[in-house]
């Protein structure tokens, strides 16, 4: 494909990259080696120097759609210029209802209400709170625990920081994290488990830790159970079969809410509307980001269960039911891109379309066995993610020195501890596909 037209791009000084502080980026060695993107179309990025880069992680899971989709760049103009804003609060515009309904189609059965937010962190603070009303709600009110699951991820906020499990985004402020949060174990088991395709066998019973936490602290004190269905940005780490099963009934037994963290496994990714179609698992409450707006426009939102929802109405009318929103809640914007990137879901039936590919992505990974110092392999829908040989000397690590032999290469990866992730468009070709883990195997051979 010829790289769409880039007016104005060009290079930076050293001192025009100061000013910006980049988030979770080493920034000083960023800034003596910058990586920039200027443009980007279809399956690809290119650099300001007209380099074309294979996009292997969806921008970041987020460009479920493959970039610059007329549909929606053009939802978004036509939006800006009917109305830029309105508030959210005590109003209402017409796109915020429509897409709440259209959200609602995909659900599992019994989601049928939504709360807009604008990012997967505002989403995970938005889902601890509703499950800790309504406990209240119901009478319940010491219910107060959240448990989280070590190696979570649930954005950067306080209370996503908390019940997360990834440690350097946790020990500066261990101090004053939200009180009242265990976590369960995560369920990586590389001398058991290691090179499965899809869903590991071992593992289910992990989820009756469940039940010492229960044992712990009584369940009158607990509230609520978050983790991503498959935990992303920690590595790719499918659940062992059987293992979400369990914690929806241990959750269900001792009514505790279950939260599923979706912000990467909504909208296609596992090849299914979301992750508790693809596992067969209904959690309470869902949290949604990234791909609702094919990553175009900030956008999340909270699905939640008929019986949370109705709760919160029995009060008088006249009250607030959830003291709770965003000044860019259901942002009109944001709305209008989310729809148009609904039109090219159904039109283009992308779950469909993973689900289809998810067999070749599989053995496309996993043939990458057995190169040098690749101790896993792990896969489910469209995502792989690589586990190099720890080697607590080296520094950057293994992973990160691939990502960037993959950069170099034109493929865009993501490395997150010692592990690559990879996460791509799904309207990704088979023939990218091998492209994408021919240029991985060259850059892993190419890194020692
Ligand atoms: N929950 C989950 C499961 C996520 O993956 C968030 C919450 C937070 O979303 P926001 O929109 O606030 O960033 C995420 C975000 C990575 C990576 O390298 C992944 C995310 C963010 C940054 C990096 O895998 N996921
Ligand atoms: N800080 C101040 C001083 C505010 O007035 C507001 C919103 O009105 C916020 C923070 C929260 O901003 P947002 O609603 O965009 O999350």
């Amino acid at each position: 494909m010829t790289a769409p037209q880039a007016p104005g791009v060009r290079a930076l000084t050293r001192e025009e990259l100061e000013a910006h502080w980049m988030p979770f980026t080493a920034n000083r060695q960023y800034k003596a080696k910058p990586r920039l993107l200027s443009h980007a179309k279809g399956m690809h990025y290119w650099t300001p120097e007209g380099r074309q880069i294979l996009d292997g992680v969806a921008g970041l899971w987020c460009v479920n759609a493959g970039h610059g989709r007329k549909e929606v760049s053009e939802a978004v103009a036509r939006s800006l210029d009917q109305m830029d804003f309105a508030p959210p609060f005590q109003m209402g515009h017409p796109q915020a209802f429509e897409l709440a309904n259209a959200i609602v189609k995909i659900a599992p059965q019994g989601m049928d209400h939504v709360f807009f937010v604008n990012s997967g962190s505002e989403a995970v603070e938005t889902a601890l709170k509703i499950a800790l009303q309504f406990q209240r709600l119901k009478g319940e009110g010491t219910r107060t625990r959240l448990i989280g699951r070590e190696r979570g991820y649930h954005g950067v906020n306080f209370g996503g920081m908390t019940v997360g499990g990834m440690v350097p985004n946790r020990k500066v402020w261990s101090a004053v994290m939200t009180p009242g949060v265990d976590h369960l174990p995560h369920t990586l088991n590389i001398a058991k488990n290691a090179f499965s395709r899809g869903m590991p066998e071992h593992g289910a019973e992990l989820a009756n830790e469940l039940e010492r936490l229960v044992g712990l602290h009584d369940v009158s004190n607990i509230a609520a159970v978050i983790v991503e269905p498959i935990a992303g940005s920690t590595g790719v780490l499918p659940p062992p079969k059987g293992y979400l099963q369990r914690l929806r009934e241990l959750c269900t037994k001792h009514g505790i809410l279950l939260i599923f963290d979706e912000v990467i496994t909504g909208f296609g990714r596992l090849g299914a509307a979301t992750g508790a179609e693809r596992y067969g698992v209904t959690p309470d409450l869902i949290t949604l980001a990234k791909g609702i707006t094919n990553g175009a426009i900030p956008m999340g939102a909270v699905l939640v269960q008929r019986e949370l929802h109705d709760a919160f109405m029995q009060g008088a009318r006249a009250d607030i039911d959830l003291y709770h929103g965003y000044t860019y809640s259901g942002h009109p914007v944001a709305c209008a891109a989310a729809l148009a990137t609904f039109t090219i879901f159904e039109r283009e039936q992308l779950p469909a379309r993973a689900a289809s590919l998810a067999a070749h992505w599989e053995s496309a990974a996993h043939a990458l066995r057995g190169l040098p110092g690749v101790i896993d392999i792990r896969n489910d829908g469209l995502i792989a993610g690589f586990e190099f040989e720890a080697q607590p000397a080296r520094a950057p690590t293994r992973a990160y020195e691939v990502f960037r032999a993959c950069f170099e290469r034109g493929l865009l990866a993501r490395a997150t501890g010692n592990i690559l992730a990879f996460s791509p468009p799904l309207t990704i070709s088979t023939a990218e596909i091998d492209q994408l883990f021919a240029i991985l195997a060259e850059a892993i051979r190419a890194t020692p």
